[in-house]
């Protein structure tokens, strides 16, 4: 029997939501579970996939007394069209927001507010894309890597120039299979092009392109804006932190950066720590400043700063709800409209800052390079003048938070892997120990879990169920996003989480001082996974296909999810689904997006709604992949 370890449970997670939704009820306010019960049955033609709005002759529904739209249309043409939209739609949202750190990039200079802080990593890409270095203003370097970046969201001619980063045998397969991805916005562009009216109608050919979009995305814009967030931010290194919704304090300002872009929340972060902004608060006579992050602002604030993390993407209102968040401010993604009615009902001032994302309730500032600073300190300043109106007899914060050692790209990866051997043969460094590890037995294989929270299961009981199920056999859980925050409010992401652990995955812990569960970052990160994956490969001399390495979306709901998981698909990593997607009402999608892809790329969907049945599958095909390569 593993011992109990007193980490928060998923029914008092419950129960602290449960608590809080009733006080949104006292407030007369709703919640998203509120509005699911009225959104629930979902419309069945939607959830499916086929009703189809693309032109004003429609909408056309699929039934079995009318199985083609006016124009000819079949279940299969209606479900890939839009199963590629979903795609390019993630895409575009990955790689814009690349797209802004690009131009980030290109504002730095030596004054700020924008600086380079990671030179090694900036030397590297310069160097891989053929950009001159020594001897040159480190600002001059960084301005030209930015522009070559830019050029590669438009340019005429060639493919994404980072799938030089993946093993030979991958990029020889996306050329074969005329998926490697060309300019990041072509790929867009081409899909909503195909997927048009009177267009594509072969589903396999949607499915194709489907790959090729989200490629776009992960060897394209989610791997500039990592690289480039790394240079501008600094790569990541482990450090302890907490999470969930115990870290907001009750005698301190409470700031939540929320969001995706870290250029807006790094501005906040800075300034939060500036002396003349905490002696401001000390002069109201408040205890200090509580900065917080939530969705995958967190993550990106956590693994560079040691900022607490308040919640995933479902808690955004429980935040709100506790009646102690005196300024809550968001960039770009996952955030819910619902805060603009919510905050209302509160103190809390709600403030928007991207173009991108403009919110009705919200007050906006556009938020840019040249005045970032001073922005970001009119909201802190903000935030503590509101401090004054908080209503103590509706604040109500929940005790439950847990410890997280957070912080591990793969630099990190490589540097505690250090400690157990000194072979640095390779060029991006040796993940050796992991393959010796895992051809012994000693690890059965890892498993990328990633994503959101999803209404259609109990939320984060799937990430934290399956999670410790995968670590009870032996399997290193690598994470970003939502799911990395579901691992650490359950106490996962901490070094003592390597008690619940089978006996191999808990003498690698021990042996080499890491928690069983590393964080990878935020969504745009998954990219790091690719990379990670791609060199254990290339290390191992097997084909990527062959490792027993899968990805696991257990609670997926962005159409950003979509393009991801058929970037992992493309890569040659299986990937187990949690939710459906809504490709159902054709039986040739989902023959395509299980079985189809395997022809193509080498891997395919598992999907299960059942989160045991769903962590059955993926040890069992972690344990078949053993089997194939006879260890
Ligand atoms: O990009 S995991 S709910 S916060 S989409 Fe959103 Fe999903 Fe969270 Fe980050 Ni990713
Ligand atoms: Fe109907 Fe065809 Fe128009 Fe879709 S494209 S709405 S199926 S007519």
């Amino acid at each position: 029997m593993k011992p109990e370890l007193n980490f928060t449970t998923i029914e008092q997670m419950e129960a602290d939501t449960a608590k809080l939704h009733e006080l949104a009820c006292e407030a007369c306010t709703e919640t998203w579970a509120d509005r699911n019960e009225k959104q629930t049955p979902h419309c069945k033609f939607g959830e499916e996939g086929i009703c189809c709005r693309i032109c004003s002759m429609g909408p056309c529904r699929i039934t079995a007394k009318a199985p083609r739209g006016i124009c000819g249309a079949d279940a299969h043409t209606i479900a890939g069209r839009h199963y590629l939209r979903m795609a390019a739609a993630g895409s575009a949202a990955h790689s814009d927001h690349a797209r802004e750190i690009a131009h980030t990039l290109l504002a730095t200079k030596p004054e700020g507010p924008y600086i380079i802080r990671d030179e090694a990593k900036l030397k590297r890409v310069a160097t891989e894309w053929d950009i001159a270095f020594e001897d040159r203003d480190v600002y001059d370097v960084a301005h030209d890597v930015a522009l070559f970046a830019l050029n590669e969201f438009g340019k005429p001619f060639g493919t994404q120039v980072l799938l030089k980063r993946a093993t030979k045998e991958r990029q020889e397969l996306w050329e074969r299979e005329e998926i490697a991805p060309r300019a990041i916005d072509r790929e867009i562009s081409s899909s909503l092009h195909m997927s048009h009216m009177g267009n594509t109608a072969d589903a396999e050919v949607l499915v194709r392109q489907s790959l090729r979009v989200g490629m776009a995305d992960g060897w394209g814009g989610s791997m500039i804006g990592t690289d480039f967030t790394d240079i501008m931010f600094g790569t990541p290194t482990a450090r302890d932190t907490e999470g969930n919704l115990g870290v907001l304090e009750k005698d301190m300002v409470n700031i939540v950066v929320h969001g995706h872009d870290p250029a807006f929340s790094e501005m906040v972060v800075t300034v939060a720590d500036l002396p003349e902004l905490q002696s401001y608060c000390k002069s109201k006579g408040i205890k200090g400043i509580n900065l917080v992050g939530l969705c995958c602002t967190a993550n990106e604030v956590a693994m560079r700063h040691g900022v607490r993390m308040v919640g995933n993407f479902l808690q955004q209102e429980n935040v709100v709800l506790t009646g102690v968040v005196d300024m809550m401010c968001v960039d770009v993604q996952c955030i819910f409209p619902s805060l603009g009615p919510l905050t209302e009902c509160f103190h809390t001032r709600f403030v928007t800052t991207s173009p991108i994302c403009r919110i009705p309730g919200s007050e906006y500032i556009k938020f840019v390079p040249e005045t970032a600073l001073e922005q970001a300190k009119q909201i802190v300043k903000d935030a503590i003048d509101n401090f004054a109106n908080r209503d103590e007899s509706r604040a109500w914060i929940p005790t439950s938070k847990e410890n997280a050692t957070v912080g591990y790209p793969n630099e990190q990866i490589i540097k505690e892997l250090d400690g157990v051997t000194n072979s640095h043969v390779e060029e991006r460094g040796s993940y050796r120990p992991v393959i010796d590890a895992i051809k012994s037995g000693v690890l059965r294989g890892a498993v990328a879990m990633v994503g959101c929270n999803n209404p259609k299961v109990r939320p984060d009981y799937s990430h934290i169920e399956i999670m410790r199920r995968l670590l009870e056999h032996d399997i290193l859980v690598i994470t970003t996003g939502c799911a990395a925050q579901a691992a650490t409010k359950a106490g996962l992401m901490s070094k003592a989480a390597k008690e619940v652990c089978g006996d191999g995955l808990k003498r690698v812990c021990t042996l080499v001082g890491i928690p069983p569960i590393l964080h990878m970052g935020a969504c745009v990160d998954i990219s790091r996974m690719m990379l990670l994956a791609s060199d254990i490969a290339e290390q191992w001399e097997v084909p990527i296909t062959s490792i027993p390495v899968v990805g696991c979306a257990p609670e997926w709901m962005s159409e950003k999810a979509v393009a991801i998981a058929n970037y992992v698909v493309a890569t040659g990593i299986d990937t187990y689904l949690g939710i459906e997607p809504q490709v159902k009402g054709s039986e040739q999608m989902m023959q395509l997006i299980t079985e189809g892809t395997r022809k193509i790329s080498g891997a395919g969907y598992n999907i299960n709604t059942d989160p045991d049945e769903l962590v059955q599958a993926i040890i069992a095909g972690i344990e078949k992949k053993r089997d194939l390569l006879g260890i």
